[in-house]
């Protein structure tokens, strides 16, 4: 392996990451870092300028006015590259929700072993939404009614998914108007993939106007099934402490780590690990009993549930290995690496795929089915327990931190006012008044093209500073809670004086965290619920927000900005441009990535940006929340106004003499 150029600082801000990438290269093993620094990428495929639609191709469009073979223009090929990508996302998440939808069709029918409805409120709730009648029903026909009316919403061919209902009024007329209501999830993803065949729809704006569809058909439609059914299922998550980092695996127990997205196998591990017989056969085996943790979103959906702790996000799938300490991980689908595979070949862990749809050439395959799951959970857990006698040398970092996960839309609601005043209407007076200057979501992924959490950090600490409150999920929420900024403590010493308020009247941190990447759909009902609540206008495009996925690297991240920029959201992404062009040398390249900006917003309210450099990402973000700020006639940002309340007077007068201070409380005394 050649040696690297980049030190273990430079790949990563996290320690736990910089250790085992220095135990990689004694090894003499590659990771997803060192594999980043000898690829270099396609100049020409990375700014969209290549096209492999047909056999008559590739096309590679790289003069001015160049078309391909046949005849395809750059702006052309950009837009059908998007659009696929945009599908390819959609297709990823949708089909996420698709099996939440049959797992609670199967537990309604009492089919499901070892599963049961864990939140009959939520139920109800949404139920309630689409006319399911609920009086004298149990929660059994109940759900049956609701799996089906949302399995019906993948195949549905003519009219509106019903589940952009719960957008605010206006943006579902503006979607009606402009013809973008998904009539199908499926068929909005089938129609991109033909739009973009070799010889159909040729027109850019065109083919971006259905890339929108399709988006909204997985943020209003598969996404937002997946999390409702999650909530329904496991729960609606609510604060509880857990711990991230890989410090979070231990040397005396069989730790399986849980990797990838779908909480329905997870879920039933954790359930079986508890189980007295797996214990006992851990015990058995010298081990003190099972650890688990999670990787990815699948970590989050555990963490936020039940207090598993996370071992780490995107890039620390090959780390964790790397301890040696890993008995098996254990993966469902979406974003495992491939790699993983020949990595856990210098080391004894076990790599399961489980997903009928994922199979990885060299891993072992115990596939999940939801009729049978605790049993075969139960099978997966007793594997990686015969695994512990192979371990070898093991080396787990001494770091993890502490956080305070479980920010769903519905608790926030209820934080803000309690159980019987709960509402949102706490949040849009602090926003009005300037106490909190506006909210950003801070999304996505990990890429070893950047240095690894430093965009995500980077931006949040600047945001903090400004008093904007944050909202994370997905691996930008791993990277903040590593940092200790989704503690109680980040909301009194990391944060702007208006901010702190906030977080000390309410109690929580500044960074909440909101789940997995398919929940990014919570983000759209905080923001619905903002707008309803009255104040903030009348969309979703008037509230002070925006959207960052500083280090995105997946397709169903661009899905993502797609449907929030869709919803009127400004949405900003890090590193590269999939549709960049070459300005420099090709001057007509430009029109697709101005479309996202300037044609989106014009039709949308909402754009899409891709800027490199964090600071101007901050910057691009406040200029935005200040321009919507202004637009509803609310006072501009004054940071000096705030932070004379609460522990900061306490503090300020533990200072003084005892005299003084039982004056300022009390007044003077005669
Ligand atoms: Fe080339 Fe056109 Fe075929 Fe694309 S669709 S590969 S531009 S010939
Ligand atoms: S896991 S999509 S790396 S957020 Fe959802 Fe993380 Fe991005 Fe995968």
């Amino acid at each position: 392996m050649p040696k690297s150029k980049r030190t273990p600082e430079e790949f990563s801000i996290d320690p736990a990451a910089q250790e085992m990438l220095i135990r990689a290269a004694e090894i003499g093993v590659g990771t997803a870092f060192s594999r980043a620094e000898e690829m270099t990428p396609c100049n020409i495929g990375a700014a969209g300028m290549c096209c492999k639609i047909c056999g008559m191709g590739p096309c590679r469009l790289t003069k001015e006015g160049q078309t391909g073979v046949c005849g395809a223009t750059i702006d052309t090929i950009q837009a059908r590259n998007l659009s696929r990508a945009i599908a390819a996302g959609a297709a990823a998440h949708s089909d996420h929700g698709r099996d939440m939808a049959f797992t609670l069709k199967a537990v309604a029918n009492g089919e499901a072993e070892g599963y049961q409805i864990r939140d009959v409120a939520k139920l109800h709730a949404v139920a309630a939404r689409y006319e399911i009648p609920l009086e004298g029903r149990t929660t059994e026909e109940i759900a049956n009614e609701l799996a089906d009316l949302y399995i019906a919403q993948f195949g549905q061919q003519r009219g509106e998914i019903l589940i952009t209902k719960n957008a605010p009024a206006r943006r579902l007329a503006l979607w009606q108007d402009l013809k973008v209501v998904p009539r199908g999830v499926d068929r909005e993803v089938v129609e991109a993939l033909h739009r973009t065949h070799i010889g159909d729809d040729q027109d850019p704006e065109h083919i971006l106007r259905h890339a929108m569809r399709t988006a909204l058909a997985d943020g209003w439609g598969g996404s937002m099934i997946a999390t409702d059914i999650s909530d329904i299922l496991f729960g609606t998550p609510a604060p509880l402490v857990g711990r991230t980092n890989l410090g979070v695996l231990k040397e005396d127990m069989v730790n399986v780590v849980v990797h990838g997205h779908e909480p329905t196998l997870s879920e039933m591990i954790v359930a079986a690990s508890l189980d007295p017989e797996i214990q006992e056969y851990a015990r058995a085996a010298g081990a003190q009993g099972i650890n688990l943790s999670g990787i990815c979103c699948t970590a989050n959906e555990i963490l936020m549930r039940q207090g598993i702790p996370a071992a780490g996000n995107f890039l620390h799938q090959e780390l964790a290995i790397l301890t040696g300490a890993v008995e098996a991980m254990v993966v469902d689908v979406q974003c495992i690496m491939q790699a993983l595979v020949a990595l856990a070949e210098n080391f004894h862990t076990k790599i399961i795929t489980t997903s009928p749809k994922v199979r990885i050439t060299g891993a072992t395959h115990m596939e999940f089915d939801e009729h049978r799951a605790y049993s075969i959970a139960k099978e997966i857990l007793r594997a990686a327990i015969d695994n512990y006698k192979n371990r070898g040398k093991t080396q787990i970092p001494n770091v993890q931190e502490r956080l305070v996960p479980g920010f769903s839309h519905e608790y926030i609601r209820y934080m803000l006012g309690g159980t019987y005043r709960a509402s949102f209407r706490p949040l849009n007076d602090a926003i009005m008044s300037g106490r909190i200057r506006g909210v950003a979501a801070i999304v996505g992924c990990n890429n070893p093209r950047s240095q690894q959490d430093y965009l995500h950090i980077h931006v949040a600490r600047e945001l903090l500073k400004q008093d904007v409150l944050l909202v994370e999920t997905g691996c930008g929420a791993i990277a903040s809670a590593k940092q200790g900024l989704m503690l109680g403590q980040a909301g009194l010493d990391q944060v702007g004086p208006g901010l702190r308020e906030i977080c000390e009247t309410i109690g929580i941190p500044p960074v909440l965290h909101m789940g997995s990447c398919v929940d990014n759909t919570r983000i759209l009902t905080v923001l619905t619920e903002m707008v309803a609540e009255g104040g903030l206008g009348d969309d979703i495009d008037d509230v002070p927000a925006v959207g960052i996925a500083p280090e995105w690297m997946s397709e169903k991240a661009l899905s993502i900005a797609a449907y929030c920029a869709a919803s009127g959201a400004y949405v900003i992404f890090g590193g590269s441009s999939p549709v960049s062009g070459m300005p420099d040398r090709v001057a007509d390249s430009e029109l697709v990535l101005k479309y996202l900006s300037e044609g989106w917003e014009e039709l949308f309210g909402g754009k899409l940006e891709f800027v490199s450099d964090p600071d101007e990402m901050v910057r691009r973000a406040l200029e935005h929340i200040d321009k919507k700020r202004a637009a509803l006639g609310l006072p501009a940002y004054q940071a000096e106004k705030f932070g004379r309340s609460g522990d900061t007077q306490m503090l300020e007068l533990e200072k003084l003499p005892f005299t003084e201070k039982r004056a300022a409380l009390y007044g003077a005394v005669e």
